[in-house]
């Protein structure tokens, strides 16, 4: 078998105890060391502290891992060879024995596959800027498509073209609410702007939904909950706006297409502002990370 579960989130499936999925690309691709260390042992304590079992995801040496000893922790955030990897990566790394984080597409399928229903994370991959050209959407879409498990974020990067993003969750029957908001998080912003059609307003609301889910047993599809970063912790709009709009003319600039274009813009921006655009990812993935833990307390009861 090369999808290894650990132990401790083993046994907390198995006694229905809540249990939270953790990706790792953001570990090894999305964050800049050493910050990203300390951040992978962070988001694994603040969903302890709400009583749930974190399981951080990722494959090493050909083998899928649900759940992270310390040891494996500290590989995600140091070893500098991890390849990045999408649900489509998953087969050739087990294949060939490689190594790699997982993206949100890939960490949503192997949680899932293991019984885990609640996923926490920064921000979705979507649809890219210029996809008229590119044909740039994320692989993250099409499995949220097909797949039953909440997914926590604080919307997609604003880096995306975020109204096609979610005209694309829209097609592919993705379930969105905002949490306690009526406009669709920017990420690194309080709002995109954009509405939403649904708000909910606590865990217990989110684990009815997805009770919902269950009742219906439709074709699988997402819930995400979409859960904006404090207004006192966004970054500055007018900066954001700002440094955006040259990430985006260097990456062009620079040919960067492909997987290597979210963590080209991603480093630009934490470059260009001195660190804030940082510190505004670092509060959305923390929050983001506490209500799935709550959410999958709420959910376990
Ligand atoms: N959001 C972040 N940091 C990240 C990513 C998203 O704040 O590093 C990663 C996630 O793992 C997401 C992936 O699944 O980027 C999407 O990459 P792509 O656009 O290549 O599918
Ligand atoms: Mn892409």
């Amino acid at each position: 078998m090369s999808i290894l579960v650990a132990d401790e989130v083993r046994t907390a499936l198995a006694e229905g105890a809540p249990v939270v999925a953790l990706e790792s690309t953001i570990i090894s691709h999305g964050l800049p060391e050493p910050r990203n260390l300390e951040v992978a042992r962070e988001l694994e304590r603040v969903v302890r502290e709400q009583g749930a079992v974190p399981a951080t995801v990722a494959v090493l040496d050909g083998v899928a891992h649900v759940g992270l000893d310390e040891a494996r922790i500290e590989r995600i955030g140091t070893d500098r060879s991890l390849r990045k990897l999408g649900y489509r990566d998953l087969p050739l790394a087990l294949g060939s024995g490689a190594s790699g984080a997982t993206t949100v597409s890939a960490t949503a399928f192997l949680a899932a596959r293991a019984g885990i229903r609640v996923f926490a994370t920064g921000g979705l991959g979507g649809v890219h800027r210029g996809w008229i050209e590119t044909w740039d959407e994320s692989a993250d879409l099409a499995v949220l498509g097909r797949t039953r498990i909440t997914v926590v974020c604080a919307g997609v990067k604003s880096i995306l073209d975020v109204p096609a993003t979610l005209q694309r969750l829209e097609t592919l029957n993705v379930s969105v609410a905002g949490y306690r908001t009526t406009t669709f998080p920017g990420f690194y912003l309080t709002s995109s702007g954009e509405p939403v059609d649904w708000t909910l307003e606590a865990p217990e609301e989110v684990a009815a939904v997805m009770r919902g889910q269950d009742a219906l047993d439709g074709p699988a599809a997402a819930l995400v909950v979409a859960n904006p970063v404090a207004e006192t912790e966004q970054l500055d709009p007018a900066l954001h706006d700002r440094v955006l709009a040259d990430a985006l003319a260097a990456a062009d600039a620079a040919g960067i297409t492909g997987q290597a274009t979210t963590p080209f813009l991603l480093r630009y921006l934490v470059e260009h502002t001195e660190g804030a655009s940082l510190e505004a990812n670092l509060a959305a993935v923390r929050g983001n990370v506490g209500l799935g833990a709550r959410i999958a307390v709420a959910w376990s009861r």
